[in-house]
């Protein structure tokens, strides 16, 4: 039962966590390896503490609370989310999951549970990706997919690379490979997560199950033309960069329209340089972003954009390159975890429906390898990734009884 006392612990955790971001007035702005996330990790650190957890920050930035279990060598139960944010974001993607992982301790310790494998809360580092245009990097890590090349390879929109900007955060990037969890240790992961989008809310449903997660593809993508003088260049002498791209950029959410089955396209960044309006640029970046429920239909798009790059930029004179972000194929979550869950929707009378989600996830680094499942909980309007992003803490609660629920169930197995 979601009772006061938890809407009212969910609610004055949050509350606290919105504190920490950049941009105070305007949205959520906690990037990794900031002052913003430190701020959020020593919070995160000290209520796992009271929550009775035995805490550690890992090699690659990522808080760990552990209720021991009576063999902790057994696969364990893992159960969290990310506490990094886009920029002007919203107080709840991610961290609202990490709260609610914190929670479910709290109403296991409650309910007198006694766990016969650890309960591992954790909140992730840069999830997002935001900052070096990446993502799922703390949850990467602790599967051992990122290395000291991928923390040098990538960099900052000042050229700040993940692997300097974890040095002046405190963390050493030559042991990012010590987050790695030995295989087979984690036996289930489980996430709470704002839906960030309208369904939930505009069908008035309590909390959505979610069984599957988009695949992802990320570029960006850089277009090599010539800087001109904008009023004495006659037009055929020009190597116009942006006049290429946008040929490409403007094809490209028509192409994922065409596939009519929710598959997604966006090109959220664009940047020409050196940026004078009475300069033909020299060059132009944009990104990319492509997600899908089908990986051919992702691939299919990334072919399309390739080929149009191929025919517009040589027809232009120039040149391009392409920079792969992330890939990550779709993934579906565990059916047997979802019925649990459905169970106790029942027992408790909530409102749910199984879904899917567009938004990736750690859940969907990790579902790629282990058993894994998501809950939801509405979105105000479907509104999330802007300072407007909004849910109720009573909709939190009401995840935590039902993730706890869960979370009881694997723990006593
Ligand atoms: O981009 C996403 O889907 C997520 O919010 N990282
Ligand atoms: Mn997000
Ligand atoms: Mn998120």
């Amino acid at each position: 039962m979601a009772t006061e006392k938890i809407i009212g612990r969910v609610a004055s955790d949050l509350e606290t966590l919105k504190q920490f971001t950049a941009t105070p007035g305007a949205g959520c702005t906690r990037l990794p390896f900031t002052k913003e996330a430190r701020e959020a990790v020593n919070f995160l650190k000290q209520i796992m503490e009271e929550a009775g957890l035995e805490v550690r920050e890992d090699a690659a930035g990522n808080v760990i609370g552990v209720m021991k279990g009576e063999d902790p060598t057994a696969p364990c139960v893992m159960m969290g989310s990310h506490y990094d944010s886009v920029v002007n974001g919203g107080d709840f993607d991610g961290i609202a999951g990490v709260i609610c992982a914190i929670e479910v301790a709290r109403q296991l310790k409650e309910n007198g549970i006694v766990p016969k494998r650890n309960f591992v809360v954790v909140g992730f580092c840069d999830e997002e990706g935001m900052r070096f245009g990446t993502g799922y990097f703390g949850s990467g890590a602790m599967l051992g997919n990122r290395d000291v090349n991928y923390c040098k390879n990538f960099k900052d929109k000042d050229g700040i690379s993940i692997y300097d900007a974890m040095k002046s955060y405190g963390l050493d990037p030559e042991k990012i490979e010590d987050a790695k969890w030995p295989k087979g240790s984690i036996g289930h992961f489980l996430e709470a997560h704002i839906e960030q989008g309208p369904v939930l809310d505009t069908e008035n449903i309590e909390l959505g199950l979610v069984d599957c997660i988009v695949g992802i593809q990320r570029y960006m993508v850089t277009v090599h033309g010539r800087a001109d003088h904008a009023g004495t260049t006659p037009m055929d002498m020009r190597l116009d960069a942006v006049d290429a791209a946008t040929k490409v950029i403007s094809k490209i959410p028509d192409w994922a329209r065409e596939k009519a089955d929710g598959t997604v396209a966006t090109t959220g960044y664009i940047k020409t340089v050196p940026g004078g309006m009475n300069i033909v640029a020299e060059r132009v970046e944009f990104t990319v972003d492509i997600r899908s429920r089908s990986n051919d239909n992702i691939n299919d798009i990334a072919k399309r954009i390739r080929a149009a790059l191929d025919r517009e930029v040589k027809a232009m004179g120039g040149s391009y390159e392409i920079d792969t972000k992330l890939v990550i194929t779709p993934v579906d979550l565990s059916q047997d975890m979802l019925k649990i869950m459905e169970e106790s929707c029942k027992k408790h009378n909530y409102s749910y429906k199984y879904m899917p989600s567009g938004a990736g996830h750690d859940a969907l680094e990790i579902g790629q390898v282990l058993p894994t499942v998501m809950l939801f909980v509405p979105s105000k309007d479907g509104r999330s990734h802007c300072p407007v992003e909004f849910t109720k803490y009573s909709d939190f609660a009401k995840a935590t009884v039902v993730m706890s629920e869960l979370a009881a169930k694997l723990l006593q197995e």
